[in-house]
């Protein structure tokens, strides 16, 4: 537990993986201010606590994150365009979220001084990898705006601590699912879009061979590494990840039996921006963080199982952790 209560400014809180930051930094006795466009994120995904205050507001437009940034000590920028197919349909809009957007959150925070900033960054800025697992020093050769305007995220925290002392962290993500994660988008994550179409009887659609792996990590193990990474004297990169990769084929095949719906995947053609394989390297963020994920993908996908089949209703209950 923390003696003193920070305050903490999340943008994107209201969101899937900014809700569950929440959760876990007021069950730590921290103070935080979401700010959040509920673009897609839901004021339903946040409880009623008296240490959370929620803003809404545009991390686009800089009056908004100034304001919002005022009296804080911490920062976790969360919010963000997050589909890599959007953002070659729409290069200008994704990178106004993601680089000018960003670039708002950082200034905001280097003006107000702030402890520490800690940001998204994504295993989608390694692209092409020349070896596996991903290690934070390897080179960077992204497929999509996506993946480039995250390392051009990381680029500009980099240089913001040089020029106005602001000390960052940028957590590579690797794949993350859990509850809370829309289906509904055609740009939502592979997990649960499958699963929404496995529960629905239709079958999962595979863009390629569905031979691509990824690095699933469940939600709650990224909440832990964020609020580690607060509270953290380490700056710089670090992956999130768990170290193991699944294939599509092999993925559909394990809701298959834990949702006792098996559906042969439809395929559709290829996507030029898809990632083939990623699995990220995690001894930084055990040695960094002392994080070690708790979930496996069997037990997460379990967890969202169950999450997905209770009722409506049911969703704000407690979700559960692993300390
Ligand atoms: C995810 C994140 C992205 C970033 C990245 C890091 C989402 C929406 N995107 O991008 O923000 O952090 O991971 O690696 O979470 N696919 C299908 N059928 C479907 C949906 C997807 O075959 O119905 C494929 C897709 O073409 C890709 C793989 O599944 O090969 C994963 O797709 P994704 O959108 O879940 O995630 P990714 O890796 O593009």
């Amino acid at each position: 537990m923390l003696t003193f209560p920070p305050h903490i400014l999340v943008t994107g809180g209201a969101g899937f993986i900014g809700s569950h930051s929440v959760e876990l930094l007021l069950e730590n006795n921290v103070n935080v201010r979401v700010l959040d466009n509920l673009s897609s994120g839901h004021l339903s995904n946040l409880p009623s606590h008296p240490q959370l205050e929620v803003v809404v507001g545009d991390i686009r437009n800089s009056d908004d994150v100034h304001t919002a940034m005022q009296g804080m000590t911490h920062c976790l920028h969360l919010a963000a365009q997050v589909s890599v197919a959007n953002s070659v349909e729409d290069p200008i809009g994704s990178a106004t979220h993601n680089i000018l957007g960003a670039l708002n959150v950082m200034h905001a925070a280097a003006t107000a001084k702030v402890s520490k900033l800690v940001y998204a960054s994504s295993a989608a800025v390694y692209g092409i990898p020349a070896q596996l697992p991903l290690l934070e020093e390897a080179d960077l050769q992204p497929l999509s705006p996506y993946g480039l305007e995250k390392w051009v995220d990381e680029r500009y925290a980099t240089l913001l601590g040089s020029l106005h002392g602001l000390p960052s962290l940028g957590l590579r993500y690797f794949n993350v699912y859990g509850p809370r994660q829309d289906p509904s988008s055609p740009y939502a994550g592979v997990i649960a879009r499958f699963l929404d179409r496995l529960m629905n009887q239709q079958a999962p659609t595979v863009f390629g061979d569905g031979l691509q792996s990824r690095d699933f990590i469940y939600v709650g193990d990224i909440a832990s590494a964020n609020m580690a990474a607060l509270f953290s004297p380490q700056c710089g990169i670090c992956n999130v990840a768990t170290g193991q990769q699944i294939d599509l084929l092999e993925l559909i095949d394990l809701l298959g039996q834990l949702t006792n719906c098996h559906l042969a995947p439809q395929h559709l053609p290829a996507k030029a921006e898809d990632i083939r394989y990623s699995c990220g390297d995690n001894q930084r963020l055990s040695e960094w963080l002392t994080i070690e994920p708790k979930w496996s993908l069997k037990e997460g996908l379990s967890e969202l199982i169950n999450y997905v089949r209770k009722p409506y209703f049911a969703h704000d209950q407690q979700i559960n952790r692993r300390a």
